[in-house]
C-alpha cells in the first residue's frame, strides 16, 4: 500500500518536537494527513478519551484506519515500513537497520534528556535540572558533530528516519539555551534536512515564552 484510504490523523502539540518529527515525515512522504491539536496546557492529554489512545497520556498519536499508534519513533518506523515503497527511509540491510535503531535510541535517550529537556525548562518552565540537561546536550553534540564530518546524514549519504527523529529538538535546541554555534557539521546537516522536498518547519517558540 502506498497511500492510506483516509487521511492519517495526527494528534499533536504545535511546540512538541516529538509531534513535529511525525508531521515532518508525513509531509516528506506526501501522505494525506490531518492535524488534531491536543491542548496540553489544559490537560487534554490526561482526559479519558485521549488516554484511550495513549495510556501514557502523551502526544504524538496517529490514527490510520483501525490502527491507533502512540510514540514518535514507533510511528516513524510504521510509516516507513507501510508507505515508503523505496525502502530508503528505513533500510532493511542489517547494519543500516541497526544504525537507524542506534539513532532512534539516542533520540529517545540523550536527545530527550539533553536539548529537549533544556527546552522544556526554558519554554514551558518544567522543573528539571537545566544545567544537567545542557551538559547532556553538550556531550551529545560533541559526538554528533564529528560523526557528521564524513557523512551527509546520520546513517550515510541518504536521509533516514534516524535524521527525522533527531532533527526537531536539535533545530530548536537554542530555545533551551543550547547554542549550536560550535557545531558547524550539525548546522550543515540541519540545512540539508530543511532542503528536502516537502520539509515543514516546527513553529518557533515566541521569544516572550522563553525564560
Ligand atoms: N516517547 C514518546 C515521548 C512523547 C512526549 O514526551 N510527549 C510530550 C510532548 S513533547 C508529552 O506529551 N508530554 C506530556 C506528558 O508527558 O504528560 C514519543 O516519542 O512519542
Amino acid at each position: 500500500m502506498t497511500s492510506p484510504a483516509r487521511p492519517i490523523r495526527l494528534y499533536r502539540h504545535a511546540l512538541s518536537g516529538h509531534s513535529h518529527r511525525v508531521e515532518l515525515f508525513l509531509s516528506l512522504l506526501r501522505l494525506p494527513f490531518e492535524l488534531v491539536d491536543v491542548d496540553l496546557a489544559k490537560g487534554a492529554h490526561k482526559a479519558p478519551e485521549f488516554l484511550a489512545k495513549n495510556p501514557l497520556g502523551q502526544v504524538p498519536v496517529i490514527e490510520d484506519g483501525d490502527l491507533t499508534l502512540p510514540d514518535s519513533n514507533a510511528i516513524l518506523v510504521y510509516l516507513a515500513a507501510r508507505y515508503d515503497a523505496s525502502g530508503r527511509w528505513y533500510p532493511r540491510e542489517p547494519v543500516a537497520a541497526a544504525r537507524v535503531q542506534q539513532w532512534l535510541s539516542i533520540s529517545a535517550g540523550q536527545l530527550a534528556y539533553g536539548p529537549a529537556a533544556a527546552r522544556l525548562v526554558s519554554v514551558f518552565g518544567a522543573k528539571l535540572d537545566h544545567e544537567r540537561a545542557k551538559a547532556i546536550a553538550a556531550q551529545l553534540y560533541a559526538v554528533v558533530d564529528p560523526h557528521l564530518a564524513t557523512r551527509r546524514f546520520l546513517v550515510g549519504e541518504e536521509p533516514t528516519i534516524a535524521d527525522l527523529a533527531a532533527y526537531s529538538y536539535t533545530a530548536h535546541a537554542p530555545e533551551g539555551g543550547v547554542s549550536l554555534e560550535p557545531y558547524g557539521n550539525v548546522r550543515a546537516w540541519l540545512a540539508r534536512i530543511e532542503a528536502l522536498a516537502g520539509f515543514v518547519p516546527m513553529k518557533r517558540t515566541p521569544l516572550r515564552q522563553v525564560a
